[in-house]
């Protein structure tokens, strides 16, 4: 039988019959583990008699950190507390452009972000023109722009703990989606209560939940590649002195995407984030292949 995994913790897989939706628990054969062979979204082929798990199929794509397969979206969620991580939004939309999947950036708890100067400004200056952004409140129930998203669709919702990516499934599922975590006051972010993803039925579509993480590696790409992922920098890159421009060390002449920045064209805060994790993945790279 045909099937997908809707969850899979320690060896035991909940996979849901194509034909019925029945729900069976099962095991996999020999070695298939979740999060390595096994993903939340994959399509296998089980034995539903033994309850086994025997095979995945082709999938559409996948991201792997959070590990998912076959969405459509990948909503990446942002809010004003905790402090947002501007890099692993980045980096989240990174992987999402490489494995093919729509990115969509969601500002939760609209409720607490004041006016004007807020975060959603700041999202709009970063990611107006790279992804769909929408805006919500899980708490006041306003979550009508992720509805959207979501109606008959797959999504993924990825993000750091505590942005309320389980709180916006639970609006939408009156509470089924599971706990809620607490913003620890000390540090700002969230306790680790989902560790697993998880599929849910919502409307005619399907969400996601992933845990939280507030680190993520560097996306695994050759560091000259690196600016391919940044669509707004494209109009800019076109006019730069040398093709292959990497935008990082030219001199402002040389390089039109420095330039933008500089002169307030382009989101500055962006283009200092793309140089920072350069670096990075050219000192991962030489670490990797020297
Ligand atoms: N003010 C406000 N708080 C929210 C909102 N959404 C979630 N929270 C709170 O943020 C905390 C973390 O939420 P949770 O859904 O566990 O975040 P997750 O780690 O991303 O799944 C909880 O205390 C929620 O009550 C919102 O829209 N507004
Ligand atoms: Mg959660
Ligand atoms: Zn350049």
């Amino acid at each position: 039988m045909l099937g997908r995994v809707d969850k899979g913790i320690a060896g035991r897989f909940t996979v849901r019959a194509r034909d019925g939706g029945e729900v069976f628990d099962c095991a996999a054969k020999g070695k298939l583990k979740i999060d390595g062979d096994i993903y939340v979204g994959d399509i296998v082929e089980f034995d539903a008699r033994q309850r086994i798990v025997i095979r995945v199929l082709k999938r559409k794509n996948f991201l792997t950190r959070p590990y998912v397969a076959n969405v459509d979206f990948a909503v990446i969620v942002l809010s004003p507390v905790p402090e947002p991580d501007f890099c692993l939004a980045d980096k989240i939309l990174i992987d999402a452009v490489m494995a093919n999947i729509e990115p969509v950036i969601c500002v939760n708890k609209c409720d607490i972000d004041g006016d004007g100067e807020g975060l959603r400004r700041r999202v709009a200056q970063n990611y107006g023109d790279v992804a769909r952004i929408i805006y919500t409140s899980a708490i006041t129930g306003d979550i009508s722009q992720f509805l959207n998203v979501a109606k008959d669709k797959t999504v993924c919702l990825a993000g750091q703990s505590a942005v309320g990516k389980t709180s916006i499934l639970n609006a939408l599922l009156d509470g089924r989606a599971g706990k809620v975590g607490d913003i620890s006051h000390k540090s700002q972010r969230g306790k680790h209560t989902t560790r697993h993803s998880e599929i849910f039925a919502v409307g005619g579509g399907l969400v996601v939940d992933t845990s939280g993480f507030s680190e993520l590696n560097i996306p695994q790409i050759e560091p000259s590649k690196l600016k391919d992922y940044y669509a707004d920098f494209t109009e800019y890159a076109e006019v730069c002195k040398y093709r292959g421009c990497i935008h990082v060390s030219e001199s402002r002449d040389e390089c039109a995407v420095k330039r933008a920045a500089e002169d307030g064209e382009l989101c500055a805060e962006r283009y200092s984030r793309y140089v920072e994790l350069y670096k990075q993945s050219e000192q991962a790279w030489k670490k990797r292949y020297n």
